[in-house]
């Protein structure tokens, strides 16, 4: 059984132990239900860090401006499978009762921390969402965005670049780096602007575009004379300076639709990669992370209400996330990505492939297209490889260590029924 599966079983056995139990039932229940709802996804950060415009460029439309939380369901698209997206109260709130944050993050699958610099506050925070049993065992559902990424770069056209480079170096920085899967820069208002971009709006950034670029940098810093005209007004506002340059440069390189300028923005602006990264750390792995939350929830009513029919949980739950391959794999996933694990070159890519990091189902992890037997075939193929590599002196130890736990994903593939 797999770790979803033995989750499952867990919180099943539990709901007998404490069928006399109204309040342990409820609880066990939503969570046995939460396994098969969409992936609960959490975006918070400081004030004004764009948590509503994130979750509006997510959403394809303008969902978030009111009070915190409120809860948006997105229904599945091609480059987007189907979540729902929390928008919380600001990690820096004063005054705000300290639990209840806890409490939303409780509820989400995954969080996706967004902050300019990292402070205090943003770190502690990132502490918190880990600081549970069952979430130290495995802190593998936070992502941090370096958002109002534009404003890293000075609002200039090349401005991702020069974030990029800031979400390498904190990266490398130790803390930060394990406390999240990875860290990733977007420009949401620019990205916002871009999923729900109106043809009038093309329509007006083709006009800027005509105006020579000389006249209209000083034309885009003269607040006054820009928002004079009303359409260029409301275009400021919606795009920011940054998008509005961005477009506009892309419209005289050729760009010269709307549904291609979306496409670009949405590119430009870090949206797609950030939607890639919550594919591939996030909803690839729903499963996963519900049986993490479900484990979670479950560990609450050990501790709540320890009784000895329970006595038997308590054990078996620390065995499961002692023994969660899943866990390892993403984090592992998530080391190779960011270059905290390394591997020799031509053994990298394989290894991101064999753990599912191009797809968590089979035939993508193999590279096999075919029935079962040739899966099966390739899959102990694989296996036989990687345990040489696994032993093999001419690596490091962390490179074998890392080799061995490809090597017991591709034990789990050989020995999946039905595979
Ligand atoms: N320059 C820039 N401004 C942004 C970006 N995202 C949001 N903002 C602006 O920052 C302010 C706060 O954004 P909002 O999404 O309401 O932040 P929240 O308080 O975290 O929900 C608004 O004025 C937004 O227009 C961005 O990517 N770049
Ligand atoms: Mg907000």
């Amino acid at each position: 059984m797999n770790l979803p599966e033995l989750t499952w079983s867990l919180l099943s056995r539990a709901l007998d132990a404490y069928a006399d139990s109204p309040r342990a039932t409820n609880w066990l229940r939503g969570h046995l239900a939460r396994f098969t709802e969409p992936l609960r996804l959490a975006v918070t950060g400081p004030h004004g860090s764009g948590r509503s415009t994130l979750v509006n460029a997510l959403a394809g439309e303008v969902v978030a401006n009111g009070p915190e939380p409120t809860r948006h369901h997105v229904p599945a698209s091609r480059s987007q499978p189907e979540l729902t997206l929390i928008d919380t109260p600001p990690v820096d709130a004063e005054g705000a009762d300290p639990g209840s944050l806890e409490r939303i993050c409780l509820e989400a699958d995954a969080v996706l921390h967004l902050m300019g610099h990292p402070h205090n506050a943003d770190l502690s925070f990132l502490r918190t969402v880990q600081d549970h049993p069952v979430a130290r065992a495995a802190p593998v559902n936070a992502l941090v965005v370096l958002s109002r990424a534009d404003e890293l770069g000075g609002g200039r056209v090349d401005a991702l670049i020069s974030a990029r480079q800031v979400a390498r170096r904190y990266r490398r920085e130790t803390e930060l780096a394990g406390l999240c899967q990875d860290i990733v820069p977007v420009a949401g208002l620019a990205a916002q602007a871009g999923r729900t971009i109106t043809e009038a709006e093309f329509e007006t950034i083709a006009a800027l575009a005509a105006v020579p670029k000389a006249e209209l940098e000083p034309l885009l810093l003269s607040a006054d004379r820009f928002a004079a005209d009303e359409a260029r007004a409301a275009l400021l506002s919606r795009f920011g300076l940054f998008g509005v340059r961005l477009a506009t440069t892309l419209v005289r390189g050729g760009v010269d639709s709307q549904a291609a300028l979306a496409a670009q923005l949405l590119q430009r602006a870090g949206l797609s990669e950030l939607r890639d990264a919550i594919t591939r750390y996030f909803t690839d792995r729903a499963r996963v992370l519900k049986a993490r939350s479900a484990l979670i929830g479950l560990d609450v009513v050990l501790r709540m209400e320890p009784r000895p029919a329970a006595a038997p949980l308590v054990t078996e739950l620390e065995r499961l996330l002692a023994g969660a391959h899943e866990f390892a794999e993403l984090r592992m996933l998530a080391a190779l990505n960011t270059g905290r694990a390394r591997l020799p070159d031509g053994l990298k890519d394989e290894a991101l492939r064999l753990i599912g990091g191009y797809g968590d189902d089979p035939p993508s992890r193999l590279g096999v297209a075919g029935p079962e037997p040739q899966l099966r075939q390739a899959a102990l193929g694989a296996l036989r490889l990687w345990q040489e590599y696994a032993e093999n002196p001419v690596l490091g130890a962390a490179e074998r260590r890392a080799a061995l736990t490809v090597v017991r994903s591709c034990e789990a593939m050989a020995m999946a029924p039905g595979l």
